[in-house]
């Protein structure tokens, strides 16, 4: 069980989750980060985007990263139509901070029985879209929580807790040029007893280990991988950070 495996694992150091988008990255490249990566210490990988994947596209890349690792692979999913029975288990997730319903609860109704069906283990998460939100805040909908504004983070992460979300991720939105603020995880850590997993803009060590001092239990970097130029020492750099936490 995944969410098993994250909390031994979370007993030993913070955990860092490499985040492969299937629609932009190919075949090849896929082999070569998750290689890489796992190479590297990652933990795990998050499988998806905000763009419109096809299901083909998921099973393919899920398949690869399992047969180049032995690590979880977890379903990051934006539709109900993408979600892939090769992976070990699904962020079943509601955009708590989305005004529309599909991303609050019709996209989950319409993946739930397929779910059941392919026996993918369900991790619940609220997920809260932290300006600047990038893609994430736009193709969800979602009204970014401001920067400055540590409170309102905390009463949607709460809200996430009381409603029974094992996982609380704070998304600042992939390729965002900063991390969601110090203050928000924080205040956030102070407040909530169930995993706090933040993303978007991390890109050095620095604002790794800046993260986890902060709170986080998990760590997602997806534009790293993609961008850098010297991957194994690049993110080897990180994952220590993380792991020292
Ligand atoms: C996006 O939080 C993740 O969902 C990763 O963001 O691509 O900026 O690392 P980056």
């Amino acid at each position: 069980m995944i969410h098993e495996y994250i909390k031994n694992k979370r007993k030993e150091h913070p955990l860092h989750f490499t985040l492969l988008d299937p629609g932009k990255t190919s075949p090849e490249e896929l082999i070569n980060f998750a290689t890489q990566t796992a190479a590297s210490g990652t933990d795990g990988f998050l499988v998806g985007g905000s763009t419109d994947l096809s299901l083909e596209k998921v099973d393919a890349a899920v398949d690869i990263i399992k047969e180049t690792t032995h690590l979880p692979v977890i379903l990051f999913p934006t539709h109900a139509s993408s979600v892939s029975g090769r992976a070990d288990a699904i962020f079943f997730m509601s955009l708590l901070n989305s005004e529309s319903r599909q991303f609050l609860v019709g996209e989950q109704i319409a993946s739930a029985r397929w779910v059941k069906k392919i026996g993918l283990e369900p991790l619940s998460m609220a997920y809260l879209v932290v300006e600047p939100g990038m893609a994430a805040g736009k193709v969800g909908q979602a009204q970014p929580l401001p920067r400055d504004n540590p409170d309102l983070v905390v009463s949607h992460a709460l809200a996430g807790q009381y409603l029974g979300m094992s996982y609380i991720y704070l998304e600042a939105g992939s390729g965002a040029s900063e991390p969601v603020p110090s203050e928000i995880i924080r205040a956030v850590r102070d407040e909530i007893d169930v995993f706090q997993i933040v993303g978007g803009g991390i890109k050095t060590p620095e604002s790794a280990s800046e993260v986890v001092r902060a709170g986080a239990d998990i760590v997602v970097t997806g534009t790293l991988v993609e961008t850098s130029e010297k991957l194994k020492e690049d993110m080897s750099n990180l994952i220590k950070a993380i792991h020292s936490g």
